[in-house]
């Protein structure tokens, strides 16, 4: 049996990936850090009472920030495969904590690969490292391939090329099968709330649903190469497998205007909208209501009318530097790993529109019986 240790278990991608091996038949390790509350919302459905014989899922407590919980950790376990999903993930927020940022996205690596190092595992424990599509930054070409130059923009890219050339580093130094996956930004039901497709998704649900009036979003115009996590966790796995440890870009090849995720996501529920105006002053505005599509879903949209704004530009959620334009080359992952996409991008907005239709049915029923139903414009 093989042993994986995720750090970031707690996270959209640690949550499914820790799914996938263990149906792989894999015994499974997670770091999660120490939080005042529960933070474990996201694979509490996989969760096995310790007290249990045959465990095969186990948590530690720990931090990327600590080594000694990181050589401890990796002591104990002895794992096979290293999955370094951890990171302080916001690009807006690596703004306002470069610091924290720099330590636990950029050597919070070097600590994970160092440990593999000084115990004595290089042989043994292959690291995969999560780096990312905003290493591009500033447009040089497109698409993006792994021989496209990288050109960050923002704190959170910075410490990520730190992440990246380190596992390369590591790889060419030590001899350890250490790689890097480029993912390009994927999304899911869960999601993080703060990012912008479950910002989106979340939003037109509660307007569907009467709780929310208006959606407040930055840079509409900003491309984004939008897949699936489910599909993109599959893809690290593969990393792991081969027999030469190399670096692979994990995208759709297709990118998608903010603006136009928007709008699909409005028109899942049976919702038209057109947006019209410029720059700060862009507004999104109801067309025309689909009630039989509606109906479908057991919406009641009577209260939205042609003519009303479901979408304004807060100014508050532009960003410093901006990613204008992602678009991923994913040859080299199709034809080296044999890597599929099962959704594309209308599929990917369903699952995420239905789900939060779901989620949100709840505030409905709390409001309905006389609660506060908070919204949170993050
Ligand atoms: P999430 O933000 O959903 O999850 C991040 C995880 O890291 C959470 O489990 C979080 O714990 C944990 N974490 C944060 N800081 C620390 C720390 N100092 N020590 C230990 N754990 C920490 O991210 P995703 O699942 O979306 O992304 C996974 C990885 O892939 C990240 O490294 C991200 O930067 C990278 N990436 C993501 C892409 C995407 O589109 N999703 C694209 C390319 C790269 P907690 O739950 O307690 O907050
Ligand atoms: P990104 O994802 O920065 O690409 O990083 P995010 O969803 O935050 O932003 C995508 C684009 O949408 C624009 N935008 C907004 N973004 C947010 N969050 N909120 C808004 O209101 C809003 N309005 C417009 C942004 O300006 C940006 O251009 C994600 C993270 O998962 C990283 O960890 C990962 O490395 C990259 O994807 C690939």
């Amino acid at each position: 049996m093989k042993v994986a240790l995720i750090t970031g278990i707690t996270g959209q991608d640690g949550a499914y990936l820790a799914e996938f091996l263990l149906k792989k038949g894999y015994e499974v390790h997670g770091l999660k850090r120490r939080s005042s509350l529960f933070n474990t919302d996201r694979i509490d459905h996989l969760y096995q009472d310790p007290h249990e014989t045959n465990v095969k899922l186990k948590l530690h407590y720990g931090d990327l920030t600590d080594s000694t919980n990181i050589i401890r950790i990796i002591q104990e376990v002895q794992p096979d495969e290293i999955y370094n999903l951890a990171a302080m993930s916001h690009v807006k927020v690596s703004f306002d904590t470069p610091e924290y940022t720099a330590n636990a996205d950029g050597i919070g690596t070097l600590r994970i690969l160092e440990a593999v190092r000084i115990l004595g595992l290089t042989n043994k424990t292959r690291v995969y490292q999560a780096s990312t599509s905003e290493l591009y930054g500033l447009v040089q070409a497109v698409p993006q391939s792994e021989t496209t130059p990288f050109y960050p923009r923002s704190p959170y890219a910075v410490a990520k090329i730190y992440g990246y050339w380190i596992t390369v580093n590591y790889r060419e130094a030590y001899g350890m099968y250490s790689c890097n996956g480029i993912l390009f930004n994927h999304e899911s039901p869960i999601r993080g709330e703060t990012f912008v497709t479950r910002k989106i998704t979340r939003a037109t649900a509660k307007i569907a649903l009467g709780l929310q009036s208006c959606l407040y979003l930055g840079n509409l115009s900003a491309q984004r190469d939008w897949g699936h996590a489910k599909d993109y966790i599959e893809a690290m796995w593969l990393i792991l497998q081969q027999d030469k440890p190399e670096d692979y870009v994990i995208a759709t090849g297709i990118t998608t205007e903010v603006r136009e995720f928007v709008r699909m996501s409005f028109a899942e529920l049976g919702i038209e909208i057109e947006f019209s105006g410029k720059d700060e002053n862009e507004k999104g505005v109801i067309v025309d209501v689909d009630s039989s599509k509606a109906l479908e879903l057991g919406l009641n949209l009577d209260a939205l009318k042609p003519g009303q704004t479901v979408v304004k530009v807060d100014p508050r959620y532009f960003r410093p530097t901006e990613v204008d334009l992602l678009l991923g080359d994913p040859t080299k992952a199709k034809e080296k790993l044999g890597w599929k996409l099962k959704y594309d991008l209308p599929a990917l907005v369903k699952d995420m529109v239905l789900s939060d239709l779901n989620l949100m049915k709840k505030d409905e029923y709390l409001k309905q019986g006389g609660h506060q139903v908070l919204n949170y414009f993050e």
